[in-house]
């Protein structure tokens, strides 16, 4: 191709050179008369902090995140599955330990938060305030991501306490989006802070040994906090450990029959239809369906299986569960068990966790059961009497309670 010659060989690339300039153009400062209180230079006077200090903190909290985020959108998965996604019936306890180690990891967080914010937050009343335009897109950014951190942590043990009339949005959908934005943030402020972190912790120290408080003590300090948390509140999914989960919203082995209860019959306004002697469990197939009362159900061959429920808030507790396995149910209306999917529903005419899907790979699984009983007695009323879900490696709120319709679209 012949080019004319007054066309710029690259103009792109002048505009983009262009534009980089200017973004790093320095900013006129302030006036100097605005250097007020923390803007004033020297206030802040720790000798703890230090670039080393706040990277130490930095890589900690960065694995904390990166598990918590995993195990997190692991469990968004499992509840929201999109088509290409696959979860399996086992091992059984899978999701007890993805999600138990999230909400741990989440909670170990909050010293490690907590101290990293303390180690840079004079940088907040940094002067000049902005420097450059590329300078402010990098405070805001950082803005972002510590606004986001606070908002997980915070809404997350939040949720954890049960405490939700101190959220005016629903939970796991502010939660998950404000974790994209969070993982954004992290992954920008890994990429502008890398080169010089890496130069901090690469350098040898050169503190002096100093008298009071010195970085070393403090990240004891902040590492005993986070254990101290997590071994107080880890035995609410680890039972050897129950003894010590102080400050645990849920302890495994309280509640009826010996396992917590989420919500009780009468907070699911289903305990009338639950006592009623007419009760059935329908079953519905493509062509077929059949309404099974209390007698049919426990006329029908009993298995029984050991499975925990294991809450997306973080406890776990594992029961004995004796019934009726969903594929024999599912195989009363004509249906192939090992294809199918069922849709669960419950007595509850509303609530989000009213009624759940059941995959074919639980389907199918023979631990997957209608249970009638619990630990050998029949269901207590809170916990699903006369019937509910269970399977194996799935979180709890796809363990329904007081079902009242099995729904089967037929073999696919
Ligand atoms: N119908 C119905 N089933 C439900 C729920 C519900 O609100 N309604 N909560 C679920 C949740 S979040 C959990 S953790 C388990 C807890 O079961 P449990 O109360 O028997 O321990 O039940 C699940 N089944
Ligand atoms: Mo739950």
């Amino acid at each position: 191709m012949v080019r004319h010659p007054d066309t710029p060989v690259t103009g792109r690339a002048t505009m983009l050179r262009r534009l980089a300039r200017w973004c790093l153009a320095p900013l006129p400062a302030p006036p100097v008369a605005l250097r007020r209180g923390p803007l004033r230079p020297g206030v802040f006077r720790s000798r703890l902090r230090s670039t080393r200090l706040t990277g130490q903190l930095g890589v900690a909290l960065g694995l904390m995140f990166g598990i918590c985020f995993v195990t997190g959108l692991l469990s968004h998965l499992i509840q929201h599955p999109p088509g290409w996604f696959w979860w399996p019936a086992r091992p059984v306890g899978l999701y007890r330990f993805t999600q138990g180690l999230h909400v741990a990891t989440g909670l170990a967080s909050i010293p490690l938060l907590g101290a990293k914010l303390w180690s840079v937050y004079p940088r907040l009343f940094s002067w000049p305030p902005v420097r450059s335009i590329a300078h402010a897109a990098e405070r805001a950014g950082t803005g972002v991501l510590v606004a986001a951190a606070l908002f997980l942590l915070v809404s997350g043990v939040l949720n954890v306490s049960r405490w939700y009339p101190a959220m005016p949005f629903f939970f796991t959908a502010g939660h998950y989006w404000v974790a994209w934005l969070a993982v954004g943030g992290l992954l920008v402020h890994i990429g502008v802070q890398l080169p010089a972190v890496r130069a901090a912790l690469a350098r040898p120290t050169d503190e002096p040994r100093q008298d009071g408080l010195n970085r070393r003590a403090l990240l004891g300090g902040v590492a005993a906090a986070s254990g101290l948390i997590t071994l107080t509140t880890v035995g609410q999914t680890i039972r050897p450990l129950s003894g010590l989960a102080v400050l645990a919203p849920r302890h495994p082995g309280t509640g009826p029959q010996g396992l917590p209860v989420n919500r009780t019959a009468d907070g699911a306004a289903v305990r009338a239809a639950a006592l009623d002697p007419a009760y059935r469990l329908w079953v519905v197939g493509p062509g077929r369906r059949v309404g099974l009362d209390l007698a049919a159900l426990y006329g029908l061959p009993q298995y029984t299986a050991e499975l925990p429920i294991a809450c997306v808030e973080g406890w776990s507790a594992t029961g004995t569960w004796t019934g009726v396995r969903l594929r024999d149910l599912v195989a009363l209306v004509g249906v192939d068990p090992r294809r199918s999917s069922a849709l669960v529903e419950s007595l509850q005419t509303g609530g989000r966790y009213r009624a759940c899907t059941v995959p074919p790979e639980h389907l199918r699984d023979p631990l997957t059961l209608v249970a009638l009983r619990l630990g050998g007695e029949p269901l207590h009323l809170d916990h699903g009497y006369p019937a509910r879900l269970i399977a194996p490696n799935r979180p709890g709120v796809l363990q329904t309670k007081w079902i009242s319709r099995i729904t089967v679209p037929g073999t696919r």
